[in-house]
């Protein structure tokens, strides 16, 4: 079985950026800049045909390159504990758009259609007994972050091991948004 995710990948001063607002937030995990990027549809457990399925019908997805830029925090779940950090993003309408082309082209591979709401964020943090107090004054430090805008021209598959202490990533293949090689 593979699970997986199709992800957009950040560039390293992006990151940066993002690794610079971990700390002083008691109970928290910050992710490492490697496991840190944008799912963009999380598949989960898949069996080999479905996998290659999968594979394939990723290399038909095509979009027009577009621009994203990460634009404030918040947490999950908005309303009782918070167990995420996120950094958020700009409204994309380029994002939402290859978000369905990549639903839709996952159905088609025989995957089961995702029932929950899109929210586009990039995971900084995963809290463990954190006070609430301690998560409003992280939000209120960093309510006005910003990072310049980058490009996306390729999207990626990853596969997702559970380790002991975290996930590993590995990418399994890359797609070139227009069409070309990667
Ligand atoms: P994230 O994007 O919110 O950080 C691999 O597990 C990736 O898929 C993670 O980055 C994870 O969260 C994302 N993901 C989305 N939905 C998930 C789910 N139901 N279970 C596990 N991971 C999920």
């Amino acid at each position: 079985m593979y699970r997986l995710f199709v992800s957009i990948e950040l560039p390293a001063d992006v990151k940066d950026m993002l690794s610079r607002l971990s700390g002083d937030v008691p109970g928290a995990r910050w992710l490492e800049s490697d496991e840190m990027h944008l799912t963009v549809r999380f598949i989960g457990e898949v069996d080999g045909l479905v996998y290659e399925d999968v594979l394939a019908a990723l290399g038909d997805v095509r979009a027009a390159p577009f621009e994203l830029a990460l634009r404030g925090v918040g947490h999950f779940p908005p309303r009782g504990e918070p167990r995420i950090l996120w950094a958020g993003l700009e409204r994309s309408d380029g994002l939402r758009l290859l978000h369905d082309r990549v639903e839709s082209a996952l159905v088609r591979a025989g995957v089961e259609a995702e029932r929950r709401k899109f929210s586009p964020h990039v995971t900084l943090a995963r809290l463990k007994g954190t006070p609430s107090r301690a998560v409003g004054s992280f939000l209120a430090r960093n309510g006005l972050f910003r990072a310049d805008p980058f490009a996306v021209r390729e999207l990626h598959l990853f596969s997702s091991s559970l380790g002991a202490k975290r996930a590993v990533h590995r990418c399994e293949a890359s797609y070139a948004l227009d069409g070309g090689g990667p």
